[in-house]
This record gives structure tokens, sequence and C-alpha cells, in this order.
């Protein structure tokens, strides 16, 4: 008996330190790394490595990065002859540094452009505008930075072309202009078109028409971004499903490029909710305020996962899959379109401890191979 105990501890150390081990090597880029990129966006801070832990994480679980807000028009092109690249230098910095895959987020964007911009109000200034505009960035980062959006959200949610300064000024002509500008820059970069609710039926005929048109007007596109701002009841898994298979028929990739699913209820669901009450106050609108209770968590996880399934079912098609965000604390979840809640819709949660949806998604590959 005496002899055999130090010899139970011993196999029992070595199991549980290889166990351990075992754990401890497992990270989402791994994991996924012959389906396809793992990628976040970064905020300003995580792209200047303010927090140690933070930047450890992004390190550790993510091979591809996207900049949440720092290459967007009104930061990297301030003013007409000025360009600030300090933070964009530092990002794709951060990304060769690190051996990610770097996404440039955005060039063609009617949203968050500089107040010079929304100036413009000729054809033959908007058209300068995009050229200098585009060829700037793209040249300045020639290969080095993978992949751009080129166009982002030019659509309504009906499938019809969204009334922006670019449509105003130049019609629809803008999207193979921008398309063009961009290849010519640095043809070696995939280009891609990126939405919102472009997996639902009427956006999805809409970014069809779209692509077939740039391609149509000798436009070079080799990509479709599906944001994914998703929710726990819906898009259904049929119409990802089938979004996914409409654009690769196209012959385009198909990234899933700010995926984060909301766990809040969302006040424009409510029918017949009075447009004036102030859902800020309203306590009903922030139900999960301290903590998410178990059953919600269990819900977020098993949506994950069958996400996931169906990504990994169409790996063949899918170039990458980001997350909008590192971690639930830093979410943009959390102050849209109600400031101030505690939303749960990434896989890291506050203190930046990996979620049962993390399990999840995982634990999707630990079956497999
Ligand atoms: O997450 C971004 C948030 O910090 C900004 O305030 C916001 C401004 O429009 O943009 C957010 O990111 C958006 C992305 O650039 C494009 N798709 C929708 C994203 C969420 O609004």
């Amino acid at each position: 008996m005496k002899l055999i105990k130090p010899y139970l501890l011993a196999i029992t150390t070595v199991f549980f330190v290889n166990c351990a081990s075992k754990k401890e090597a497992v990270t989402l880029k791994d994991s996924y790394k012959k389906d396809f990129y793992i990628g976040t966006a970064l905020s300003a801070d995580q792209i200047e490595q303010k927090n140690p832990k933070v930047d450890s994480l992004i390190r550790k679980e993510f091979n591809a990065i996207t900049a949440e807000n720092s290459m967007k028009s009104m930061f990297v092109h301030p003013e007409k002859n000025k360009y600030d690249f300090t933070l964009a230098d530092k990002f794709v910095a951060y990304g060769e540094k690190n051996k990610m895959f770097i996404h440039g987020h955005t060039l063609i964007w009617h949203s968050q452009l500089a107040p010079w911009m929304e100036k413009i109000k000729d054809s033959t200034q908007m058209k300068a505008f995009m050229k200098d505009h585009i060829t700037t960035i793209v040249s300045k980062y020639k290969g080095r930075i993978g992949s751009w959006d080129v166009v982002n959200e030019a659509l309504n949610d009906d499938g019809t072309l969204r009334k922006s300064i670019f449509l105003n000024t130049l019609g629809e002509k803008y999207l193979v202009d921008a398309f063009k500008l961009a290849a010519a820059a640095d043809p070696k970069a995939d280009l891609y078109y990126n939405d919102y609710n472009n997996e639902e039926p009427a956006k999805r005929e809409g970014t069809i028409n779209l692509i077939k048109k740039i391609k149509a007007a000798g436009g070079k596109i080799d990509g479709v971004g599906i944001q994914a701002h998703w929710r726990l009841e819906s898009p259904s898994l049929e119409e990802i499903e089938k979004s996914i298979l409409a654009y690769s028929a196209l012959g385009v990739k198909v990234a899933f490029t700010e995926l984060d699913i909301t766990v809040l209820p969302n006040p424009w669901d409510l029918k017949g909710a009075d447009v004036n009450q102030k859902f800020e106050e309203n306590p009903k609108m922030n139900p999960y305020a301290e903590k998410l209770p178990d059953s919600v968590q269990t819900k977020l996880a098993a949506r994950y996962a069958s996400i996931f399934k169906l990504f990994l079912k169409h790996k063949d098609k899918i170039s990458r899959v980001t997350f909008w965000g590192v971690y639930d604390g830093q979410s943009w979840l959390n102050d849209w379109p109600i400031k101030g809640r505690t939303n749960y819709p990434l896989l890291f949660d506050a203190v930046l401890k990996p979620k049962k949806a993390y399990n999840s998604v995982i634990e999707l590959k630990e079956i497999k191979e």
C-alpha cells in the first residue's frame, strides 16, 4: 500500500498536467486553422496594446484583424489634403509582427466621413476624391493588407441602392469605379463588398445584382462580407446557408466580417411601443445588468455552435470569420441601439474569461478530429 500510493500519485499528476497543457494549447485560431481565419476587430486601445491581458488574449486566440474604427475615412483622411496614418500604421505593424491576416475596413462608406467629404457636391469633385482616397490608402499598404472592404453598406434592406453622397453625385457607377481603383492600386489584394442583413432574401438579391453588375462592368470583386450582427433567434440557419451558396455560386469568397449575437431586447421589435418612450430608463430593456442567467448563456452557446457547424459545412467557401470585438465588456452592442446596457454578444466575458459559447465553438472541432 505504502509503495503503491506515491506511484499512483505520480501517474495522476502526469495525467492532469497533460490534460491541463492540452487544454492550454486549444485556441480558436488553432482549432480552425485548416478551415478559415478566425479574426477580431481591434479598438484603438487594442491596436496600441494598452492592456497586456487583452493583448495576450488577442495574440493567443485570433489570426486575423480588422480595425474597428481607425481606418475609416474621418480618421485617415481628416482634411482634403491631409492623411493621418498614425493608428493605421500601428495596426498593420501589429498584424505583421504577429503574423496575422490583415483586413482593411473601409474605403467607401456613407458613414463616419470627414466633415469636408460631406460637402462634396458634384461628380467632378467626387471622382477626384475617390481616386485620391482609394489610390493613396490602398497603395500605401500594397502587399501588406490582404483584403479590403472596398464598399460598405451601399444597399437598403429592400435591396435597392442606398441614397448616399456617392450615389447622388456619381450614380451607381461609383460602385464599379471604386473596385477598379482599388484593383489598380493593389492587384493582389482581395476586394470585398461588405454589408449587414445581406443574408436576408431581399438584400441578398440586391447584393447578387450588385456583384453581377460590378463584374459585368469589368470590376474586380473577390468576396462578399456578411457582417453577421445577429440575434439569438434570427436570422435562420436556412437563410444564412442560402446566402453562402448563392454568393459562392457567383465565384466570390464569403467572409463573416463582424460577427456578434445580441442577447438583449430590441425596442423596435416591440409592436405598438410608443416611439417616444425613454428606453434608456426602462430596466426591462437591460434585463441582465448584473449577470447573464445560465439559461441564456446556454442558448447563446447553442446558437454559436449551430452557426459554426454551418460555417464548417461550407468551409471551402468561407475565407474568414471575424468577431466584432474581443470581449463582451468592450462591445459596441453595450451602447446600441440603447446606450449603457450590459450585453453579452461575444465568446469572452467582461473579465476575459471564455464563456460557454467559446467552449461550444471549440468542442465542434474536438468532436470531429
Ligand atoms: O463598432 C463600431 C463603433 O465603435 C462605431 O461607433 C460605429 C460608428 O458607425 O461603427 C461600428 O462599426 C460598424 C462597422 O464599421 C460597419 N458595420 C456596422 C458596425 C457596427 O455599427
